[in-house]
């Protein structure tokens, strides 16, 4: 275990075009990665949208069409199945009260009725098909993927993100900020808060921000594979309804169109290792002129392909 996780934060210094250690740069903020910065740093502010609240028990604000579908879906189940438990208490406490052996010392001797065996074998089937109907479109829209405008493919490792731009060759990975690759050791310290604000986070989304964000533009319809380099990992964003477990050597996808600006937390979904805790998920939602800079500066920052290219290559 101790193995893999000086794997994970030395592992990365030779790719991405970035010369250098990343365990060796453990000082204050010039530990986030100059490449990040300058690929994020002209972004415009943003609000923090999506994440936990201390206490909360509903769901974070949706965002796609697919988390408000879910959040109707639930609301849907939950009148369905309170109707139900208070049905069901309801007939238990009559049974007790009318039919125990004090108010009732002789007892039926009948076995059977047939109308009574017909009735709870038919409303059950017809409440689930009354759910399927609504459930099933719902299930089918997430997982049927429609023509994607960006594709990225996020690969889980033990224990940070990988996120690979596949229309443009390039890839970056996104560790948390205040873990061993950024120069921290898992804990608040003041220096990682210090790395926080200065990547235009607070106090409060330690273990949840991150040195890198996958970034998109509103109104995009991107679609994610997802999968895993040694165990199974979870990538999941709350706000936009959609969460897949990325499993080693198979390419799993999910698909989102996010319709509103700003800063949504993640966190990995599925218990992978000693640092599962460690390895939260950042997406940033831009406007679409500001992702199409984002873009340019991340091509040039992580050495994918220009956008010219394409017209070149056509020519
Ligand atoms: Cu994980």
């Amino acid at each position: 275990m101790r193995l893999a996780m000086v794997r994970g934060a030395m592992g990365q210094s030779s790719r991405n075009g970035r010369g250098f250690g990343r365990a060796g740069v453990a000082a204050g903020a010039a530990a986030l990665l100059p490449g990040a910065v300058a690929a994020e740093a002209l972004l415009p502010e943003l609000p923090v949208i999506g994440q936990p609240i201390p206490g909360g028990t509903g769901f974070q604000p949706p965002v796609t069409s697919i988390a408000r579908d879910l959040i109707w879906l639930e609301s849907m189940l939950m009148v369905i199945l309170t109707v139900i438990t208070v049905f069901v208490v309801g007939l238990l406490l009559y049974v007790i009260v009318r039919f125990n052996s004090r108010s009732n010392p002789t007892p039926a001797r009948f076995t059977h009725n047939s109308p009574l065996e017909v009735t709870w074998t038919v409303v059950p089937i017809i409440i689930l098909v009354f759910i399927g109907v609504f459930s099933l479109p719902i299930l089918f829209k997430q997982q049927i993927m429609p023509d994607a405008d960006i594709t990225i493919k996020v690969t889980g490792k033990q224990w940070y993100w990988t996120y690979e731009y596949v229309d443009h060759d390039f890839e970056f990975d996104s560790f948390m900020i205040g873990s061993p690759a950024t120069g921290g050791d898992f804990t608040l310290t003041a220096e990682t808060e210090a790395q926080l604000i200065e990547a235009g986070y607070a106090r409060e989304h330690f273990l949840l921000a991150t040195d890198t964000a996958m970034v998109v533009p509103t109104g995009a319809t991107v679609v994610v594979q997802v999968t895993a380099s040694d165990v199974i990992h979870a990538w999941t964003i709350p706000s936009f309804g959609v969460k897949q477990d990325g499993i080693p050597g198979r390419l799993a996808e999910l698909w989102f169109r996010a319709e509103q600006e700003g800063i949504y937390f993640g966190q990995c979904s599925e218990l992978c290792g000693i640092a599962h805790a460690y390895m939260p998920i950042t997406v940033k939602v831009v406007s679409p002129e500001d992702y199409e800079g984002w873009l340019d500066r991340a091509i040039a920052t992580y050495g994918g392909t220009p956008r010219n290219a394409d017209l070149a290559a056509a020519n």
